[in-house]
């Protein structure tokens, strides 16, 4: 088989000190750490779109990538770009990947056809899965590119539309099954509205849900194991989405029942795009028994949308990796970098940099994480800060027998409360130490 990136070798761990820049600095694969291999704890994945299919076209200009791979026609280059991913999969020693049906085989003139095209695909992905051993973390259904869901898919005002998205999602759905993904995840690109002049909202919702629902009971049905992910993201493409931010999700989940079937596949960029932090997107997933998945990436605070760049702020890594570490880590789920070269990053060899510095950056948060956690002051911290309920009245309170009126006793009796100091300054300057030790 042709090399597709000769210039690369291997990329191995060679520690911080290396002045190699085509080797990592923090991640060391094998290296067990907190009872888990790295691998294991970060299950890092590639996403296909971003690194196969986008040439960097922006709004203004043309591709600055070609990412045809040799391909003279739109199968052959499909073909093409599977190869070389597995080239980079196992050169960056990633053991997942993550697919859009339509990044693996392009659409052709009849859903008939494109279905066609899928499984000729599928055939290829299955093979070279088991030569390279490399698994599937998620598969989706793009919903959002072709003009027929310009109004939406699930939530299109028109039911045709709506059966056809069904249709789409169902064999997206099977060739998930047949490549043993984890995960199946659901982002409602223009599930949404640009204006409620034209919008039945009610009807809208109501309808995605029985998408989901129709579509979780089908994969089940065809003997699909893994978990079920909502992706929320509160715009763009469309002004409002339905799913805006992770207790939204939640709530409308729970609204319809589905709150068993579907977690959470949580982006960081849309997170920042919803006026949250990553960490509180996370935190929220899992203190509603939500928490499933991850896109890693980041946005530039200076941006109002979507840049999904590799991610490279460690600070921010270290806090989503200690709410990882809070969840019990991942099971089904992993990091999937969802994430693209600037238009300006120009040469295959930045495909490479930028996986070596997202997954450098994650190993790097997981380590510190893992000190934070070691360390403990800040657990002791708001163990403390929350110790009034573990006695006197807090404990009454939870325990159901101080009720209002006993409250109120309380209160008269004991005059003004404060509570104790946040100490905010006292912890960032904790976590600075944590961070820039060893
Ligand atoms: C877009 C989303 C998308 C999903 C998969 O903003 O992040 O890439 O992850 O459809
Ligand atoms: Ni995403
Ligand atoms: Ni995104």
């Amino acid at each position: 088989m042709k090399e597709f990136f000769p210039q690369v070798r291997e990329i191995l761990y060679e520690g911080p000190k290396t002045d190699n820049p085509f080797a990592f600095r923090f991640y060391n694969p094998d290296e067990v750490i907190g009872g888990k291999k790295m691998r294991e704890h970060l299950r890092f994945a590639m996403s296909y779109w971003h690194t196969f299919c986008g040439e960097g076209v922006d709004m203004f200009g043309a591709g600055t990538l070609d990412k045809s791979f040799g391909g003279k026609n739109p199968m052959e280059i499909a073909r093409n770009r599977a190869h070389a991913a597995f080239e980079l999969l196992d050169k960056l020693g990633l053991d997942y990947y993550c697919f859009h049906d339509r990044d693996i085989a392009p659409e052709a003139q009849t859903l008939r056809e494109t279905n066609a095209r899928l499984d000729e695909m599928t055939a290829l992905l299955t093979q070279l899965n088991r030569e390279h051993g490399k698994k599937v973390l998620w598969g989706t259904a793009n919903c959002f590119y072709n003009p027929r869901y310009a109004a939406g898919a699930g939530t299109s005002p028109s039911a045709e539309v709506f059966a056809f998205a069904a249709a789409q999602i169902k064999k997206a759905i099977e060739i998930t099954t047949a490549l043993g993904g984890s995960g199946y995840v659901f982002w409602g690109g223009r599930e949404g509205y640009d204006t409620l002049l034209n919008t039945d909202m009610a009807l809208e919702q109501e309808n995605m849900a029985r998408l989901l629902r129709m579509e979780a009971e089908y994969a089940r049905s065809i003997g699909f194991k893994g978990d079920f992910y909502i992706e929320p993201k509160p715009k763009e493409p469309t002004k409002h989405q339905y799913d805006f931010d992770a207790a939204t999700v939640i709530g409308f989940l729970k609204k319809f029942g589905l709150d068993d079937i579907f977690k959470l596949n949580i982006e960081a960029n849309h997170a920042t795009l919803a006026q949250h932090t990553f960490q509180h997107e996370l935190c929220v997933a899992r203190i509603n028994g939500a928490f499933g998945s991850i896109d890693a990436n980041q946005g530039d605070p200076l941006l109002g949308w979507d840049t999904d760049q590799f991610p490279t702020n460690a600070y921010d890594a270290a806090l989503c990796m200690l709410e990882v570490l809070r969840a019990g880590g991942f099971v089904n789920g992993g990091l999937n970098f969802d994430a693209k070269l600037r238009r300006a990053s120009c040469d295959m060899d930045d495909l490479f940099h930028a996986y070596i510095a997202g997954m450098d950056t994650f190993a790097l948060g997981l380590r510190i994480a893992l000190r934070i956690v070691a360390d403990g002051r800040l657990d002791a911290f708001v163990a403390q800060r929350y110790s009034s309920w573990k006695t006197g009245i807090g404990e009454q309170i939870i325990s159901g027998r101080a009720g209002i009126a006993e409250l109120e006793r309380f209160a008269l009796e004991k005059g003004d409360v404060m509570p104790s100091s946040g100490r905010q300054e006292y912890l960032e300057n904790l976590i600075n130490g944590i961070l820039f030790t060893e």
